[in-house]
């Protein structure tokens, strides 16, 4: 390998899915010029790695000039002439030069624009694609995942009806590229459904492409589907909802469809709701600091449930391994922008993998068309990519990429 050193790095403000700015990153060695942007949520967990904002009058205050200019002056002399493929390196050293324990002195959003442009160079000083590249430092045996597709979105994502954020379906039948088929046609048969049912408006779009019908239970919503799954003669098909209960939990309680749920009455409820449908995995049941809720419903549902853990765990090693010790969550959401480096997000991903946990890689609210998250998931072999609805163009992005990948592997 000569000359793929890394030559130059810049940061610029680009917009992402929402309308708000966000981070891309522009890095070029010999090999080429590599290209990274990085997502940004809404629904966010106090535990992530920080996002850097300007504040001020501009876009609201959420521009990103100042993490621009940290990858420009900050992290770029530092980078520039070093080796892309020293990932591990690189990341401690971003780490160091930022040394806060959040990232926000120079900003998740700027390192991890940085982790992942020098990633996607890295594979391109070896030549190989980047899903291979991941495969390779991570140590890890690629697979294709299976696509959790986004139907119905309500909570901060919705319109406010429904107080669960997300209801996605995974079919678990033949290939990716005939799960997605599958999983699609039901996606547009929910649509004529709803249509028929509350009218046109019915079928307006969440931030990542599910429907926001005019619904408010989510016993009703789960019908819906059911209904739509049966329509397309779908058996394999199974449900996980995030429940992001962060977003209803006030001083101790839980409020959520009208009722004003304790520990024990919103874990009866979803162990109703998982005797009743096909549910394969409840995403943040509880908030993100309730780890006896979440210990709680690990041990009643953990047998066949997945209890993913997002905002509990924030894609942070330490409340990871400290989640193992006390039995909290089964299951891991992979999010690089909470953990703020690629390095860490592989870490965490082979953390829950080595406990036979399932992994599932996934996106933000606020996306860019950036499909490293596809070559994420099929690198680490997490089985699982949730990138959002098949509608939206940067949610398709990613699935495309997978089908993309699909090809690439039959090919080596
Ligand atoms: C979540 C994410 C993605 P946000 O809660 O899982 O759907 O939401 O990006 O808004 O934090
Ligand atoms: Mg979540």
């Amino acid at each position: 390998m000569i000359g793929h050193n890394i030559k130059s790095i810049r940061g610029r403000e680009i917009l992402d899915s929402k309308g708000y700015p966000t981070i891309e990153v522009e890095l070029s060695t010999e090999a080429g010029v590599f290209v990274a942007s990085v997502p940004s949520g809404t629904s966010t967990g106090k535990y992530e790695a920080k996002e850097l904002r300007d504040g001020g009058d501009k876009y609201f205050g959420r521009g990103v000039q100042k993490a621009v200019q940290n990858i420009d002056q900050i992290i770029a002399p530092k980078l520039v002439g070093k080796n892309p493929q020293e990932q591990q390196e690189i990341d401690n050293l971003m780490i160091e030069l930022d040394g806060t324990i959040d990232k926000s002195q120079l900003g998740a959003n700027a390192i991890l624009g940085v982790s992942v442009a020098v990633l996607k160079a890295g594979a391109g000083a070896e030549n190989v694609p980047l899903w291979q590249w991941i495969a390779q430092i991570a140590k890890t045996k690629p697979v294709l995942p299976f696509p959790c597709l986004l139907y119905v979105e309500g909570g901060m994502h919705g319109r406010g009806d429904v107080d669960t954020q997300e209801f996605m379906v995974v079919i678990e039948d033949g290939s990716f590229k005939e799960q997605l088929r599958l999983g699609t046609e039901t996606y547009h048969t929910l649509r004529e459904i709803l249509n028929k049912k509350f009218g046109k408006a019915s079928t307006n779009v969440g931030l990542e492409g599910g429907f926001t019908p005019p619904v408010q239970e989510t016993e009703d919503v789960l019908d819906l589907i059911m209904e739509a799954l049966k329509k397309t003669g779908q058996k394999k098909a199974k449900i996980i909802i995030d429940a992001a209960a962060s977003t209803f939990f006030r001083n101790g309680r839980y409020y959520f469809e009208g009722e004003d749920f304790n520990q024990q009455g919103l874990s009866d409820f979803y162990t109703k709701l998982c005797q009743k449908y096909p549910i394969i995995g409840i995403e943040d049941p509880f908030a993100e600091d309730d780890w006896v809720g979440f210990r709680g419903i690990t041990q009643v549902l953990g047998q066949n449930i997945n209890i993913i853990g997002d905002d509990v765990l924030a894609t942070n090693l330490q409340r990871i391994e400290e989640a193992q010790k006390k039995g909290v969550c089964n299951a891991l959401i992979l999010k690089p922008n909470q953990a703020g480096t690629v390095s860490e997000t592989i870490k965490a991903a082979k953390l829950a993998l080595e406990h036979n946990w399932d992994v599932f890689v996934k996106h933000r609210s606020g996306e860019t068309c950036d499909t490293f998250l596809a070559d994420l998931a099929v690198g680490l072999g997490t089985g699982f990519l949730m990138a959002g609805a098949p509608n939206r163009g940067e949610r398709v992005a990613k699935y495309n990429r997978v089908l993309r990948i699909e090809q690439e592997m039959q090919n080596i």
